[in-house]
């Protein structure tokens, strides 16, 4: 959906992933900072009129061609109201433990096993400095990658596909878990919602397999 951006319902209530992320972060996790996110981009792209009829992942694919002022303001409030909308899907209470179907073949082919897929994931997010995010993303051939990005970058800023992530930035974690992040991942591998990431991935696949032809 193109400007003016709206901020998305989370899909369920702010305590439904209560023991693990607790409903007060999310509510001003969701409220306050997305809804900045969206605000910000909103009045950066007010004056422009050209650029109004993208949706926010053309915008982050095409950062470079957009008026030199309205960049940066662009990258960091247009990622972060992108990479949000997604990590809201990404959990859910209560859905399946582990992945199935063709995302774990893909897991295993590439990783060895969704155990050492959930551990580099996790090393991702734990060694990224400062704020970021951690993913599980796809290249345009179609292979499985972990990676980390600094602040609200999304991998499609780098040509990438993003299949699963996890937002790293304290606000995510710390009323619960101060600046223990390790328990906040741990925590986190019981909500992630494996039919929406298994969507994701298949949405991903179809974009490499375009780019292919
Ligand atoms: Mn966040």
């Amino acid at each position: 959906m193109p400007y003016p951006f709206r901020l998305p319902d989370l899909g369920y209530p702010f305590n439904a992933l209560e023991p693990y992320i607790d409903a007060q972060t999310m509510e001003i996790h969701h409220d306050k900072h997305h809804g900045a996110y969206v605000n910000n981009l909103n009045a950066a792209l007010e004056k422009h009129p050209a650029f109004q009829g993208k949706d926010v992942e053309e915008l982050l694919r095409t950062l470079s061609s957009l008026p030199p002022e309205i960049q940066t303001a662009v990258r960091n409030n247009g990622g972060g109201h992108y990479n949000h909308t997604l990590f809201w899907q990404w959990m859910t209470p209560g859905g399946a433990k582990e992945p199935s179907g063709a995302l774990t073949q893909a897991i295993t082919a590439e990783f060895g096993s969704v155990d050492t897929f959930k551990e580099a994931l996790t090393q991702a997010g734990m060694t990224r400095f400062g704020s970021g995010w951690a993913w599980l993303a796809m290249d345009s051939g179609g292979r499985l990658k972990v990676l980390s990005t600094a602040n609200q970058d999304n991998p499609v800023m780098d040509g990438l596909m993003p299949v699963l992530g996890v937002d790293v930035w304290e606000h995510a974690y710390y009323l619960k878990y101060q600046n223990r992040r390790g328990d906040y991942l741990k925590a986190w591998w019981n909500v992630v919602n494996w039919s929406k990431v298994a969507e994701t991935y298949e949405k991903a696949s179809q974009h490499a397999r375009a780019r292919a032809r």
